[in-house]
């Protein structure tokens, strides 16, 4: 068993609550179904909670929120506009009465944890930034009278390293060549909203092929190498970056997916 998993299974182990955070924009994609098992073998009770709604509009949350909630008690919000926030409060509430109850935060790197954690907390007290892979240690912090909340380094779930660029949990630095990671994620992106992928990068004209935008892109940002050739690989990095922190407004819906 690998170390990391064993001391979350640790920290499961002091918690009464576990929330799951996953991306609104890709929640069945950003969710991990080998930590929801463990927490469901170990006897602890789930929420799930869809981070990042300020990104989707509200009819696809609604959605997303009906098909998760099949599995699971199912809220969402956004943590860095606090909106919805005050659900989270509820929900532990719902699930114990204890005096003071323990909660303790997972999901894959990137999605929000410690953005939710500081929201709890009412103040900045968790590091929180756009590189997935952030927190590296847990921290148990008192936010209330009655409650203890644990922030959690992201868990890598399985995947080839294209699928790990997709979840948005590998920064493009770790990557020794990011343009076939880069090229799937344009893939998915341009089926979905191409129109959006193209205004958002100011490119003249649609196309459907990754590598042709790649292109596009790197002549329109002037990335070149010496030489004068373009510089694909930063014009990857770039994708990768901007999908990772938020600034591409693509989202994925159920209908995406054969449910
Ligand atoms: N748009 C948007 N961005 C958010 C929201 N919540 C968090 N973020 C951003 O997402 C990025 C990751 O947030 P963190 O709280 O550091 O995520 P984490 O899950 O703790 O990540 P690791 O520590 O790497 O596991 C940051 O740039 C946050 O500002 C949200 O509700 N909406
Ligand atoms: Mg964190």
């Amino acid at each position: 068993m690998r170390k990391e998993w064993r001391i979350l299974i640790n920290i499961i182990n002091k918690a009464d609550i576990v929330l799951e955070v996953v991306d609104a924009r890709d929640p069945l994609n950003t969710r991990d179904k080998r930590l929801e098992k463990l927490v469901r073998k170990m006897n602890k009770k789930l929420i799930i909670i869809i981070n990042k709604a300020d990104l989707v509009p509200r009819d696809v949350l609604e959605q997303w929120k009906k098909i998760l909630s099949k599995d699971c008690y199912t809220i969402y919000l956004s943590a860095k506009k606090r909106l919805g926030t005050s659900l989270i409060w509820k929900a532990i509430r719902k699930f114990s009465d204890k005096d003071v109850v323990t909660v303790a935060v997972v999901g894959l790197p990137n999605v929000g944890k410690s953005t939710i954690i500081n929201i709890l907390k009412g103040s900045h007290s968790v590091g929180t930034s756009p590189i997935p892979g952030y927190t590296k240690s847990y921290t148990i912090l008192r936010v209330s009278k009655w409650l203890k909340v644990i922030d959690t380094p992201g868990v890598i779930p399985k995947g080839n390293r294209e699928e790990l660029v997709l979840k948005s949990v590998l920064r493009p630095e770790a990557l020794e060549d990011p343009i076939p990671p880069a090229v799937a994620l344009i893939e998915r992106l341009l089926k979905r909203n191409s129109r959006e992928l193209i205004k958002r990068y100011n490119l003249d004209e649609e196309t459907d092929d990754p590598y042709v935008f790649l292109e596009k892109l790197a002549r329109r940002r002037g990335l070149l190498l010496k030489g004068g050739k373009l510089n694909i690989e930063e014009a990857a990095r770039i994708v990768i970056r901007d999908w990772q922190s938020g600034l591409i407004k693509i989202y994925f819906m159920p209908s995406d997916y054969d449910l």
